[in-house]
This record gives structure tokens, sequence and C-alpha cells, in this order.
């Protein structure tokens, strides 16, 4: 059997929907979302196989201005995405789009133009034909898309669509992954990330930004539960206050729905203990940056 495999890429401002689209196409939660800015900090790889077909999503963190370290790293993850690719969607809020900020991601990318790029204008539930139109209009010969699409991932509206233009730009070839796969990340990558999520979901601005997430134990009980130890960090003590919350009510919901989704995903009873501890300024930290995995 002739088999079809490539790389495609996630990309576009932060807030676009492009972890929530991975997970709907993935089937799983490969990548956490939110309503905050700046939800995916590394490159998230979710794997795709039907048939004769396997795509590997690559999510990337939105562009955004280097503040600190953790920015200009979080910035390097999308380049270095680019330098795999054998397709990308370009993903643009429907509500919110911002055409002079995706023309500065282009000219910010020149890789951009080594393979095709789909515009994909995402959320479409919350647009009429009107406003399609004008999206149209706005975006028309703002780059050399290869396709447009219009999709909503809530809704489920379009994917199928989207998944066939990709299957056609798709070079042949083997799989790399077993067809039962869904990602890359090891079980540890996403506990840290669950927890963090469930920060972003929580939380104020602020808080949840200065926040990254440590996995120290995590072990199999003889009495079939897994035991896990993750410390938050956050940058201040204000900060950590919060996170606590009143007699712990606030770490202790944290927990809970990281717990509930990781039973879930990992298919097996977990025990989880979560700590806050304080680590000022880790964002700027070199030391600290590699430390947590945000460095390869
Ligand atoms: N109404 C609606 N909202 C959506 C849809 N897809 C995503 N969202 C919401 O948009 C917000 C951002 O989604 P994410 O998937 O985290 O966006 P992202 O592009 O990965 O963001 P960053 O990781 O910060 O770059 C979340 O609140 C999602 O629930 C959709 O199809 N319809
Ligand atoms: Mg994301």
């Amino acid at each position: 059997m002739t088999t079809k495999y490539g790389n495609i890429g996630l990309l576009g401002r932060t807030n676009a929907g492009k972890s929530t689209l991975v997970n709907r196409i993935v089937g799983e939660a490969v990548s956490i979302v939110s309503n905050l800015p700046q939800t995916t900090r590394k490159r998230a790889l979710g794997i795709y196989t039907q048939d004769d077909v396997q795509i590997v999503f690559c999510d990337t963190p939105g562009l955004h201005p280097a503040k600190n370290k953790l920015d200009e790293w979080m910035n390097s993850e999308i380049a270095a995405t680019l330098t795999a690719l054998d397709g990308a969607l370009y993903l643009v809020d429907s509500s919110d789009p911002d055409l002079e900020s995706d023309l500065a991601y282009f000219a910010e990318m020149p890789a951009l133009k080594n393979f095709p790029v789909f515009l994909v204008f995402s959320k479409s539930d919350l647009i009429d034909e009107e406003k399609r139109k004008k999206l149209l209009e706005i975006y028309e010969g703002a780059f050399s898309f290869k396709e447009i699409y219009f999709i909503s991932a809530h809704k489920k509206k379009g994917l199928f669509k989207l998944l066939n233009g990709i299957i056609k730009i798709l070079p042949e070839g083997e799989f790399v992954y077993n067809p039962d796969e869904y990602t890359t990340q090891t079980e540890r990558e996403m506990v840290e990330e669950y927890i963090r999520e469930a920060v972003l979901r929580m939380y104020r601005q602020e808080v949840p930004h200065s926040v990254t997430v440590e996995v120290n134990e995590f072990k199999e009980r003889e009495n079939g539960k897994t035991y896990i130890d993750a410390v938050i960090y956050a940058e201040k003590e204000s900060h950590k206050k919060i996170l606590i919350g009143k007699s712990g009510t606030s770490i202790k919901k944290v927990g809970e729905t990281a717990r509930i989704k990781l039973n879930k995903t990992l298919g097996r009873d977990i025990y989880l203990s979560l700590w806050v501890k304080i680590r000022q300024n880790w964002r700027s930290s070199e030391e600290w940056i590699k430390r947590l995995g945000y460095k390869k």
C-alpha cells in the first residue's frame, strides 16, 4: 500500500485557536488551551493517522514581542518548527482579525515561502456571512496562500474539508509513528502541561504567566495508583499566596481539575500532590529555562 506522511505546522497569533484545532483533529488533549494569550510555550506534536495517511501536526506558540528569555525561546520554537514542514495552516481568529500583526508575522518568518500555506479562518461559529466576505476581501493578496478555509473547531465545521485539502499536498512516505500514538510528549510533560492549563483557567492574567510546573516524582504504586508529586513555581510571594488561596482552597481546585483530566487521558487512577514554590524571575534565567525543558 502506498502511504502518505507529512509534517503540518499550526501557525498564527496567540489565541487564534491553533491548539484547539490540533486537539480536535487528533481527538485527544495533546496541547493545552485557554482564553489567555501565550498559552502554548513548547512545540507540541499531535499525530493523526487514518487509513493510508499519517499527519504530524506541529502546534506552535503565538509570535509575540520578547520581554524575557522565555519569550525569546518561544519565538525561536516557531522558527525551528518552520524548518521541517511540508505545509502549514495559518490561523486567523474570524472574530478578532488583525491583518497588521499577520503581515508582521509573514515578514518575520520568511521560511513560510518554502511550503504551501493554507489560510484558515478559525472560530467561524462567531461570525455571519457578511463578515466572511469582508475577511476574504481584507486577506486577499496579503500572502500567497495555497487555499482558504473557514472552520469551527468547537462546532466541528469545515474540518473534513480542511483535512482533505491537507492530504492532497502530502508527499508519499512511510509512517514514522505507530498508528495508535497520538503525541510525542512524555506522560511527565503532559502532567506538567495539564497542571499549567488548570492554573491558566483559574487565575487572572498576571499570575498564570509567571507560572511553570515541574514534576518531581512519578511512581506507579502497587495498589494500581500512579503517584505524582509536582511543584508549581511562581515568581513572587504575592503570586504564591494567590495560587494557594484561603486555607489552600485554590490550589486544591487546580489539583482536582488536573487530576480528573489526567485520569481520563492516562487511563488510570492518579494521586496528585501539588506544592507552590517561589523562583524569582525564572523567566529571565537561562539556567531555569534550560532546567524546565524550554531548551533542546
Ligand atoms: N467560539 C470558538 N472559540 C474557539 C474555537 N476554537 C478555539 N476557541 C477558543 O479560543 C481560545 C484560544 O484557543 P487556543 O487553542 O488556546 O489558541 P492558541 O492559538 O493555541 O493560543 P496560544 O497557545 O496562546 O498561541 C480558547 O478560549 C478556545 O476555547 C472555535 O472554533 N470557536
Ligand atoms: Mg496554543
